[in-house]
């Protein structure tokens, strides 16, 4: 779990977000009412609402707040997309809880849980339809990253030779294209000219990379409190992220006979991490972290002063700073 951003601390975003809440709840009412209980779950369970909030800021890049209705919906649009791709993995992880909830296939089982992540990506669908072809084909586009991204990952799974190469390209398809399209939504929903739609797209993404760096060391670093979920879950499960390569590049030879399989016990799991954290692989992920975070910012350079604009500096500044 990454740090609140200071994205939400901009001047008028409590009501922006306020009009988000409302909007995704209405989004997702079925006829059956079962269906709309397992649609709502995760909903009314929180979140942060970071690609919503990031879709308005962008748009309020040029108008500032409050935005329009069809920017609204624009990051509702983005927002169940992330929500339905959080019942699929939830299920592909067998995770007990999410959001600090009973994750939707412990509650109601797997099926219901894939069908209910499906009827979740409808609706993210028929919303973007109707913001017009460009906002609907960059939305399916960004569906189909999300699930390269993850197949990406589930090829190099228990892999301790996974190079940093195929971990940057699943971390842009699972993370990063999602963020990047909730900015360029934004942008286009809101009425930008060209340079500055692609302005935020590349905003988005590099914002993104940034978030699944910080969210990579913070399953290395934090404790199970601060996450809200058991640390170390990755490891556990051979996904090596950049922290850990980083450290079996380093020649960690302990750590790499521990890798390479399920770590059960929870005796593995910490002496796993307390071999990463004595390494210097958390130090260059945090570098690669910022790297990215300054590409984000670097992006931002050419749009005209704004409250906005300077949220979004801010709020990468913030990200990286939660690791320092
Ligand atoms: C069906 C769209 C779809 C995708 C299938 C399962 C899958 C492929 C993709 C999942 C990718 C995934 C879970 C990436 C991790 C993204 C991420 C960093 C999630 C956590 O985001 P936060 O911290 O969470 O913003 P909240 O709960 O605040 O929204």
């Amino acid at each position: 779990m990454a740090p609140a951003s200071p994205l939400l601390a901009l001047p008028g975003m409590g009501g922006e977000l306020a009009r988000v809440e409302a909007a995704l709840r209405r989004s997702v009412i079925s006829d059956d009412p079962h269906l709309t209980e397992l649609a709502s779950h995760l909903i009314a369970a929180g979140g942060k609402r970071l690609r919503p909030a990031l879709a308005i800021v962008s748009a309020a890049c040029r108008t500032g707040l409050p935005v329009t209705d069809e920017v609204v919906l624009g990051g509702v649009s983005v927002e169940l997309v992330q929500v339905g791709s959080l019942y699929h993995d939830d299920v592909m992880d067998e995770a007990t809880t999410r959001r600090g909830v009973d994750s939707v296939n412990f509650r109601f089982g797997n099926l219901k849980a894939i069908l209910s992540g499906d009827y979740l990506l409808a609706k993210a669908s028929e919303i973007a339809a109707s913001l017009g072809t460009e906002v609907a084909g960059l939305l399916a586009a960004t569906i189909g990253r999300l699930c390269e991204g993850q197949v990406r990952e589930l090829q190099s799974v228990f892999d301790v030779e996974r190079d940093e190469s195929t971990y940057l390209a699943s971390i842009a398809g699972k993370t990063a294209s999602l963020f990047s399209a909730a900015c360029r939504i934004g942008a286009i929903v809101g009425g930008h000219d060209r340079p500055a739609v692609d302005a935020l797209t590349e905003y988005g993404y590099q914002y993104g990379m940034a978030f699944q760096v910080v969210d990579d060391v913070l399953d290395v670093t934090a404790t199970d409190e601060e996450l809200g979920k058991p640390s170390g879950h990755d490891m556990a499960e051979g996904v090596y992220t950049l922290p850990v390569i980083r450290a079996l590049a380093a020649g960690d030879d302990e750590l790499r006979e521990l890798l390479g399989r399920p770590l059960i016990e929870q005796s593995e799991i910490d002496k796993a991490r307390k071999l990463v954290r004595a390494g210097h692989g958390v130090d260059e992920a945090i570098v690669e972290a910022r790297r990215f975070g300054e590409l984000a910012c670097d992006a931002l350079a050419s749009l005209p002063p704004s409250d906005a604009a300077t949220a979004l500096a801010d709020a990468t500044t913030g990200l990286v700073a939660s690791v320092s």
